[in-house]
Formats: C-alpha cells, structure tokens, sequence
C-alpha cells in the first residue's frame, strides 16, 4: 500500500525542463553541476509519480538550432516520453534570454525586435502542439523598465494586448485549442515589470478581445515579492474562473526570486493554498517552478523534486486533517452561523430590499459583542501542521 505522501498521476504534478535541468549558475558564481538534460530529466522523473514535464522553446531545442537539429532534438525527446509516459501539458516562449529582448520582446520600443518576437512564439506554440501541450504560458520577464522615460507605460501594455490577441488568434485559427495563462511577477530581471502581479493580469485580460481564453499562472514567490498574500490571490483568480495553471515554489519574503522547493518556507500559507486547490477542485497541473540549491548534486536535486511533490501531498493530509477536526468544525459553527433570512436580502438587488434594510433596526454593540476566537482556531491550524493535534 503507497504511502499517501506517494506521488502518483493523478495528482498531475508536473516540472519544468529548467527545474532539474538547473545546473546552479547564479547572478554570482557559475554552475555547480551539469543540469538533467530533457531526455535524462524524463527518465529521473518516470519512476517518481510525476505527470508531466513543460518546457520554453529553448529549453528543449537551443536557440539557433537548425531545423535538422530540432527534428533529431523533438525526436529523441518523443522517444522519451513515450517511453515513460510523462506528458507535456503546457509550453512556453524563452523570451527573456536572448540580448535581443534585452528591453522587452511585445513591449520593446522596436518593431523589428516585437515582430522577432512574434515569429519565436508562433513557432513556440507550434512546438508545444507537437507534444500536446493545452496550456500556454506566458511570462513577460522582460516586459518591464528601469528607465520610464523609454516608452509609455499604457502603450507597453497595448502592445502586450495586441501581442496576446494575435497568439490566441493564431491557436484558433490552427485548431490548437490553447487555453493561455498569464503568469505576473513585479520586478526581477527588469527595474520594474509591467503587469506585476495576478490581480493586475486579471485586469488586463478583461481587456482583450477573447478573455474566455485566457487565464493566469500564478507563482508563489511572485506575489511574495510583492508581500501579498498568495493564498488569497489564487482564491481571487479561481473565483473569477481564471486560475488555468499554477508555479508552485518556496519564497522568502523580501528577497530576490528564490525558486525555493515547495513549502520550503512559509509552509502555512502553502497549507491553505493546497486546501484551496484541493477542497475547490481545481483540476489543472500541479506545477513546480523551483530549482535546487546551488549546493545541490544530481542526487540532491531528485530530492528536490520528490520533496516537492512529497510536501505538498503531506498539506493535502493536513487539510483534511484540518477540516475533519472536531474542535475546528465547533469553532466553524460558531463563526459561520448563517442568517438564510438576513442573507436573502445581501445577494440580488431588488428595491423592497433596499428599502427593508435601510429601514431596518440593528444592534451595532450586540453585533459586535459576539466572540470570535480566532488565537485558538489558529492555535489548532499550528498544532495540526506540527503534528501535536
Ligand atoms: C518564471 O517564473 C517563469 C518562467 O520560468 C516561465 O516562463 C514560467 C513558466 O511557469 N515561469
Ligand atoms: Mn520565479
Ligand atoms: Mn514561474
């Protein structure tokens, strides 16, 4: 019998190419290890549980191969995966590596260098269809400035619609059947990044021409970054049916992108995302855009991979540890007592309505007066994570 901290498929964990393909290089010092290539990185995960692996353009075919090169490339990596069954949910443009891009790919003030782009990603999306790819992503870690005298900031993020509108007219017109997944982050390698978290990417998709297809890929450390709480901004995009993919990675707060190993830090807010991903049925990838340490050898980065899935599983026990604990079920009935009648009058404006509650008498200190005990139910979300309860 598995452990229930043993990965399997349908828990749909997944990894990118450059999570174990990572060789430790850092803005400080050069490569610690040789990183998995594609084909031995698939063939490390096929016997973890992991569902998937995903990969930018030139994660799997460098930039400047020829196309002889790309068909030996694509080949050997179908082999591959056929081979261990390990899918390809979702691909993504390398537009943030080259000097090309060096001040934006969409948004740069040149058409050359935007039309450059363009042609990366169509070929991009092509590339993903060939495996199979549903999700596409798209990171703009270039789409940003240091200098805001370059270029407006409205017309940045115009060219950045027009970018996104013409990548999902494409997958329409191929048949691809793309869901895209906008994945925000504030600032790192750019001064600053146009679109910085996922609440600003919900405001922007409501601007394009087919927002039904297009979604966000939010990532722990990126709204970390910006010290918002990342729970309540996946609650935020899964409400709005929003929430096509997830990066899931450990952070600390007020440091650089760390890319750490899920539930590495923060382990309670990590505890009600998968409580949120688990209890709503959400039902993309489980996603782990992360790398090992710089110390890490090959064995440690398997450790890696595997703690990441491992847990999270251990969160997902801890939730329905959580919510099947008699003492917390007793505060939840205490502090979610409903009203159906006073809560008939909170939901579809009608005009009696508004004349009933505003004629209506309350108690402001009655209101006011009922507990709320809130240190002993978070007292028990601390027992229950440490293991005490
Ligand atoms: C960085 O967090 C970005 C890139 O790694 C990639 O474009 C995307 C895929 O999840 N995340
Ligand atoms: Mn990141
Ligand atoms: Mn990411």
């Amino acid at each position: 019998m598995d452990s229930p901290y043993t990965p399997q498929k349908a828990h749909k964990f997944t990894f990118g190419l450059w999570t174990l393909g990572n060789p430790g290089r850092d803005p400080f010092g050069e490569p610690t290890r040789k990183g998995y290539s594609p084909v031995e990185m698939v063939e490390a995960l096929a016997d973890t549980g992991a569902y998937g692996v995903n990969f930018h353009d030139n994660d799997l075919v460098p930039f400047g191969s020829s196309a002889q090169e790309q068909d030996r490339i694509v080949s050997e990596f179908k082999q591959a995966l056929q081979r261990t069954g390990i899918a390809v949910p979702m691909a993504t443009t390398n537009l943030f590596s080259q000097p090309v891009f060096k001040d934006g790919a969409f948004t740069s003030n040149d058409p050359g260098v935007r039309a450059f782009a363009y042609q990366k990603v169509l070929r991009s999306m092509d590339l993903g269809k060939e495996f199979g790819a549903e999700t596409y992503v798209f990171w703009g870690g270039r789409e940003g400035a240091e200098v805001d005298a370059s270029k407006e900031a409205d017309v940045a993020v115009s060219r950045m619609r027009d970018a996104i509108n013409f990548f999902v007219e494409y997958s329409e017109d191929q048949g691809y059947g793309y869901k895209f997944a906008l994945e925000a982050k504030p600032n790192e390698p750019r001064g600053d990044i146009y679109l910085p978290t996922t609440g600003a990417m919900l405001g922007f998709i409501a601007t394009l021409d087919k927002p039904h297809l297009v979604g966000v890929n939010p990532e722990v450390a990126h709204e970390q970054i910006s010290g918002l709480n990342f729970y309540h901004a996946v609650a935020q995009a899964f409400d709005a049916g929003k929430l096509f993919h997830i990066d899931l990675n450990g952070q600390k707060p007020g440091r650089f992108d760390q890319d750490l190993r899920f539930g590495q830090e923060d382990a309670k807010n990590a505890f009600f995302l998968v409580r949120l991903l688990e209890g709503k049925g959400y039902n993309g990838p489980r996603h782990f855009d992360a790398h090992a340490l710089r110390t890490s050898d090959h064995a440690d980065v398997l450790a890696f991979a595997k703690g990441c899935m491992r847990s999270y599983l251990i969160l997902k026990e801890k939730a329905a540890q959580f919510d099947a604990d008699p003492e917390v079920r007793e505060i939840f009935a205490q502090i979610h007592a409903g009203d159906a009648g006073l809560e008939s009058y909170l939901t579809g404006f009608t005009k009696d309505k508004a004349t009933a509650l505003k004629s209506r008498a309350f108690d402001p200190a009655a209101l006011a007066a009922k507990p709320l005990p809130y240190e002993r139910l978070d007292q028990r979300v601390f027992d229950i994570l440490m293991g005490v309860a």
